[in-house]
């Protein structure tokens, strides 16, 4: 079983009463780090002869949900949602207040996760692409170490197939985005290599698949690690039945509809631009509809994800290992509701990278443990190796985040790395990078004749004052643009990657809501008079 030592060990002398990573562990780990330095990818720290302590060693439980905006539960102050599962991970463990992932994009954020790897390292650009051959997948090193491993649900890194991937010994997956009910009868899932029928409601179904596999667990020698990946709650957003019509009178006044998103408030032209389209609140998906019936049926779409986080804990309860197993949940990318008159991911505001972060374990976190630092979706697959007693491997751009909440003063990065490459797919969004530090962003975009921006997200949380044209920000917005590239360089960013267009584009905009106009120019941009008056 899971032990814990007091962290009296090198905090000064103090007895914390709060535990720590199980330091029999972290002694071996270091020890072994240390022989295995000239190592070029992740040694597995338990070789055959160390393996039948393998049982020290927790379960852990890893849940992504899609599209899942940071803010849309019921602790995060929300106005009528009831999320009592997703909020007990929080008040029985920790909420990882400022977690953003380094793309925000359903493929090139999963990948991240499996990976550790920007997306300029993986590759997986765009929604379309299988991540390239020889790619490996953090959940490998966890199989080689003699973790029970499965993978319940959405992959999307390509929708050609939907065949076992390495690093799984159990696998339930669906081609692309999947569907939340099966569009026909013969529709099947794709269950270790054989075709099963999809029965019903996805979620539901996804968590039956999950709990099986884990009761399955119950007599293993071997200490189990799920993969558990909602297709919930991605567009075309469809709640579970019992859960249908349940927010369809509540007031959504509170939803931003893009205030203050002006040329003279040197707002992008893009996202003026884009507030008409596929992405924008005047033209969301195309539909005449509006945001406020689709943010309904998106809360609603959510609460059959938090009776799976429910299952999921019931269920560890059950076997006895509700305090020893680590339970990690996330967002693929955040989403946006009307901030900035936009709607979906992509972009660099926080409301679009920044994700729903939380994890418990109750034998080593505090209920309640709030971690302020900046976590990133490349840090998943160390955190995770770590608690499974793995070296995060060299080459991996993230790095673990498992004793952060125990030791908030740890050192820790101070500035997160934004990028995002145009798709043609969605040609609204251009290529753009952004450096997110402590207390000010700046966003870049590459290829575009428009203002770049910064934000103080200290005083300015929501991103509504671009303060890029204001002389008294110039030196701190020249800093990070430095920074940005600099950092842009170390990570091997340099170039861009780029993919052959494939799918349809969703370029249209509505005519009723001006749709045959572009946005005026920021205000920053246009000037009075000629500025070369003496030109020969
Ligand atoms: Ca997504």
């Amino acid at each position: 079983m899971f032990k814990f030592l007091a962290k009296s060990t090198h905090q000064s002398g103090t007895l914390d009463c709060r535990r720590e990573f199980p330091r029999h562990l972290l002694h071996r780990i270091t020890t072994l780090a240390i022989s295995a330095c000239t190592a070029l990818f992740a040694q597995t720290l338990y070789t055959p002869s160390l393996k039948a302590e393998s049982s020290d060693r927790p379960n852990i439980v890893f849940i992504l949900a899609d599209d899942h905006s940071y803010n849309t539960m019921e602790f995060m102050d929300h106005p009528f949602l009831e999320t009592p599962h997703l909020d007990s991970l929080a008040s029985n463990g920790v909420h990882l207040k400022n977690a953003f992932v380094t793309t925000s994009l359903c493929s090139p954020s999963r990948a991240s996760i499996l990976t550790g790897l920007y997306t300029h390292k993986h590759r997986v650009i765009d929604n379309n692409r299988l991540v390239p051959e020889g790619t490996k997948f953090f959940p490998e090193y966890l199989q080689q170490s003699g973790y029970a491993t499965a993978f319940v649900g959405k992959w999307h890194m390509g929708g050609s197939h939907d065949n076992p991937r390495p690093g799984f010994d159990h696998w339930v997956s669906f081609r692309g985005q999947g569907h939340y009910w099966p569009p026909n009868p013969d529709y099947t899932l794709n269950v270790d290599g054989e075709r099963v029928k999809q029965k019903g409601y996805i979620t539901d179904e996804l968590t039956d698949y999950a709990v099986d596999w884990m009761k399955e667990q119950q007599n293993s020698e071997k200490p189990f690690f799920l993969y558990l990946s909602h297709k919930a709650v991605h567009s075309d957003f469809t709640p579970a039945d019992r859960d249908k019509g349940k927010y369809a009178d509540k007031d959504l006044s509170f939803l931003s509809r893009g205030e203050g998103v002006t040329a003279e408030n040197n707002a992008p032209r893009w996202v003026r631009d884009q507030r008409n389209s596929w992405h924008g609140i005047d033209f969301p998906y195309h539909s005449d509809k509006g945001i406020d019936y689709l943010y309904r049926r998106y809360c609603e779409t959510l609460l059959g994800v938090d009776d799976s986080v429910g299952r999921v804990l019931d269920q560890l309860k059950e076997m006895g290992l509700y305090d020893s197993t680590l339970v990690i949940y996330m967002g693929d990318n955040g989403f946006m509701w009307g901030e900035h008159g936009l709607i979906d991911k992509r972009v660099s505001y926080d409301a679009s990278m920044r994700v729903p972060m939380t994890m418990q374990c109750p034998d080593l976190y505090e209920g309640g443990t709030v971690v302020e630092s900046m976590i990133g979706n490349i840090d998943i697959g160390p955190t995770i190796m770590h608690a499974a007693g793995l070296q995060t491997p060299d080459y991996m751009d993230g790095k673990s985040f498992l004793d952060l909440p125990n030791h908030p003063a740890a050192k820790w990065r101070d500035s997160f790395l934004y990028v995002y490459y145009w798709e043609k797919n969605f040609p609204q969004t251009p290529t753009q990078f952004a450096l997110r530090g402590d207390q000010y962003k700046y966003i870049s975009y590459y290829g575009l004749w428009d203002v770049d921006e910064l934000y103080d997200l200290q005083a300015d949380p929501g991103e509504h004052h671009n303060l890029i044209a204001d002389p008294r920000f110039r030196p701190v917005a020249k800093k990070m643009e430095r920074r940005l590239y600099e950092m842009l360089g170390e990570a091997g960013g340099m170039d861009i990657p780029m993919n052959r267009p494939a799918g349809g584009s969703q370029n249209k905009r509505w005519e009723e809501k001006d749709g045959d106009h572009a946005a005026d120019f920021p205000a920053a941009l246009v000037v009075d008079e000629p500025l070369n008056k003496e030109a020969r």
